[in-house]
């Protein structure tokens, strides 16, 4: 272990020697198509950081989860495989309650409410990432989510039996209330399994419904705002702690703008991603009264669920944000 810890401290310092000498090429793993706006962020980000650290870092961005799955990143940065990444964190709520705090359903459901959300639960999910050998740099939510179908779909009876593609613990858990069968599916597999008949439906955002181009296999979007999960941008934090001072301003900086460029990009993808898909061919409208109602008593039990796995770090962040509204 001594010897571990002492090899460890050895590198971090070979890093931060070498930081100011000679460029550090970081690797940034991606899980979206590098047209994704949050590909696309993460990529002005990374030229923000290689031109402002004075030669320090050169983060290099690899979209559609090429150099690492979407379900790898997160794990690959921790252990240094890669130094930097951004990873969906919902995804990850079975690690830890917190990471879910972005998708109780009907909580925050405009982006107004979600930044107010995420105000009261950011520091603590930083905390929780730190604790994973993560250090936290900006995250960016994704527009809100609604249902996507291959038919219409006024109740949840309607729902019973279909193949529902789930990208977290809480689009599972959805599934299994609505009487749908969830199978796990990274975003970059997304068209072959609709295209296979592995998944016939999926909640998620206009803004990957259009990116996958999913009017080729489905024929209805529903709106109904579940949530809006976000994409966190992490380093490894020994990676981190080697950086000098200038390099983490540097860093800081970037990651401030890549926040509300972020956000921008989110709320402005949302109407125009929307129009696509109808552009393509499909029926997108609000969600009927008896399903919003329907779908609404379903989250009051996901909320209570999440409530009781959260612990008191949960129940503080949700008042805190009720107190706002
Ligand atoms: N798109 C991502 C996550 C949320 C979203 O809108 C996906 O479907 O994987």
């Amino acid at each position: 272990m001594k010897h571990l810890t002492t090899l460890a401290t050895a590198s971090a310092i070979a890093i931060g020697a070498a930081a100011p000498a000679m460029a550090e090429k970081w690797d940034m793993p991606l899980a979206y198509a590098a047209t994704n706006f949050h590909s696309e962020n993460a990529a002005e980000f990374a030229t923000c950081v290689t031109e402002s650290s004075d030669g320090a870092v050169e983060i290099v961005t690899h979209p559609s989860g090429s150099l690492f799955g979407g379900n790898d990143i997160k794990r690959a940065v921790q252990s240094g495989q890669a130094l930097i990444g951004e990873r969906l964190i919902s995804a990850h709520q079975n690690e830890n309650p917190l990471f879910g705090v972005d998708s109780i359903p009907f909580l925050a459901t405009s982006y107004e409410d979600h930044e107010k959300l995420w105000e009261a639960a950011g520091p603590k999910v930083a905390e929780v990432l730190e604790a994973q050998n993560l250090h936290y740099l900006y995250s960016v939510p994704w527009p809100p989510q609604g249902l996507y179908f291959n038919q219409p779909i006024e109740s949840v009876d309607d729902m019973k039996g279909i193949k529902f593609r789930s990208y977290s613990t809480a689009t599972a858990r959805m599934a299994e209330m609505t009487g749908m069968l969830p199978v796990q599916v990274e975003e970059a597999e997304l068209s072959q399994a609709l295209a296979t008949g592995v998944a016939e439906a999926f909640i998620s955002s206009g803004a990957t419904g259009y990116d996958r181009k999913v009017w080729e296999h489905l024929s209805h979007f529903y709106e109904v705002d579940a949530w809006l999960p976000r994409n966190v941008v992490f380093v490894n934090k020994e990676a981190w702690d080697a950086l000098d001072d200038a390099t983490k301003d540097a860093m800081n900086d970037c990651a401030a703008e890549a926040k509300e460029r972020g956000l921008q990009k989110s709320m402005d993808y949302t109407q125009f991603t929307l129009d696509g898909l109808k552009e393509g061919g499909m029926e997108v409208a609000r969600a009927s009264d008896t399903l919003v109602k329907e779908l609404e008593e379903i989250g009051a039990v996901m909320t209570e669920e999440w409530l009781e796995s959260a612990g008191e770090d949960g129940e503080a962040i949700v008042e805190e944000f009720r107190a706002t509204q």
